[in-house]
């Protein structure tokens, strides 16, 4: 088993819909990760302890989702010296509009790198590249990836021309 370099955290199982595509990201470049629950607000002590330990067991990047009152990647970041990187999860009410306003808005010194609401698998890619800086064979995939990208897009074009 390959030790874990990205840490994978949400609130509660019920994130797990939505960040799934987050682990599913990781997986899609090998990059090996974990995937855990740690409640800010259910088990606050345990979520100190998770972010001040996670350089040490090496992990490079966190990425953390949470809805509603989401102070779970904000209050990692205040105890981390890893990059965060923030999932607003949709709940039933506000469109997820809570969930990202506490994410995004953090204060000078401590920055969470927020993505869309929802938008879990862009964390996951944004992690891998995160990675990929100082990973040749890693960036190298990456820019396989977008190659990828730029010719389904041409595809897609192509198709409405014709
Ligand atoms: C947040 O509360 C979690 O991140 C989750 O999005 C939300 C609801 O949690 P559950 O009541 O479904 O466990 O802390």
């Amino acid at each position: 088993m390959t030790a874990p370099v990205v840490g994978v955290v949400m609130g509660s199982d019920s994130d797990w819909p939505v960040m799934r595509a987050a682990a599913e990201a990781l997986e899609e470049f090998e990059v090996p990760y974990e995937a855990d629950v740690v409640s800010a607000h259910r088990m606050p002590h345990d979520m100190i302890a998770y972010g001040s330990e996670a350089a040490g067991r090496g992990l490079r990047a966190i990425i953390a989702g949470a809805g509603g009152a989401a102070h779970l990647p904000g209050m990692l970041a205040s105890v981390t010296p890893l990059p965060v990187i923030g999932v607003p999860v949709p709940l039933k009410y506000l469109d997820g509009m809570d969930s990202l306003l506490s994410i995004v808005q953090m204060p000078a010194g401590v920055p969470v790198a927020t993505v869309a609401v929802g938008a879990a698998r862009n964390a996951g890619l944004l992690a891998v590249r995160i990675l990929a800086a100082a990973d040749e064979p890693l960036r190298t995939r990456m820019e396989a990836f977008q190659r990828d990208l730029h010719a389904q897009a041409k595809a897609k074009g192509a198709r409405l021309r014709e």
